[in-house]
């Protein structure tokens, strides 16, 4: 039976763990959950439905899988990783990585959509989001030299994570990666995987919107 994955009708949170799902070959469906635009920003669609849907701690994304209820993206890309003996941490080494990059990336998205949603100081932060980046980057281009994927040799479920997150931005700052070529470079592998680049080029996939309306940019839907 296929799982559900319940998200907002945007990449935001939810296209880690879809990609994850694609390149795994995971028999999956989404149920969207519609976000309006200015000036009201109606979520009454999942916010109505939220507490009746029996989830421990409800709230998107969710993943449905039989008697499975899981929220908490990283719980949800952990889950699907592990039960399908796919893209999950083996070797301690491995283990301490991911534990230590999933926090970094969350952290990284985090203050990149700090900026986006910023309505009030939208410049200023952006000026600072823009001078704090380089010294992130460098974080992870001397990280990335060390090997192909963020955790070693192998491909694991905290890449899914970081390939999204990177790819949007790429789209709200065209060319901010060009003084990076390691991370790229990783970037380029990431959407070159077989299954990644079939799905990007099929029509379950969406370019935009990335974020909710709420967002000063990445929120409003555009042409793939
Ligand atoms: N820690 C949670 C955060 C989830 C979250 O922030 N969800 C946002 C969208 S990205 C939301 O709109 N949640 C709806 C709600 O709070 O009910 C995760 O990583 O999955």
């Amino acid at each position: 039976m296929a799982v559900t994955l319940g998200y907002w009708e945007l990449r935001g949170k939810g296209e880690p763990i879809k990609l994850m799902m694609e390149y795994m070959g995971i028999d999956y469906k989404m149920k969207f959950y519609h976000f309006g635009g200015a000036p009201d920003f109606d979520s009454s669609d999942w916010y109505s439905k939220k507490f009746q849907l029996g989830i421990d701690f409800p709230n998107v994304p969710y993943l449905i899988d039989g008697d499975v209820k899981l929220t908490e993206s990283y719980a949800i890309m952990r889950y699907l990783a592990r039960k399908h003996k796919q893209l999950y941490p083996e070797t301690d080494e491995e283990h301490i990585k991911c534990d230590q990059l999933q926090g970094v990336i969350y952290d990284f998205r985090a203050t990149y959509t700090r900026t986006f949603y910023d309505r009030v100081t939208h410049e200023q932060s952006k000026t600072k989001f823009l001078e704090d980046f380089p010294v992130k980057m460098a974080n992870y281009e001397s990280w990335l030299a060390k090997s192909k994927w963020l955790a070693g040799d192998r491909l694991l479920y905290i890449d899914f994570m970081f390939g999204e997150y990177l790819s949007c931005l790429l789209l709200v700052f065209p060319g901010c990666l060009d003084n990076f070529p390691v991370t790229k470079k990783y970037l380029e592998t990431f959407e070159a995987l077989e299954r990644i680049a079939s799905y990007k080029n099929s029509e379950r996939f969406q370019k935009f919107p990335i974020l909710t309306p709420r967002a000063m940019f990445g929120g409003e839907k555009q042409p793939n």
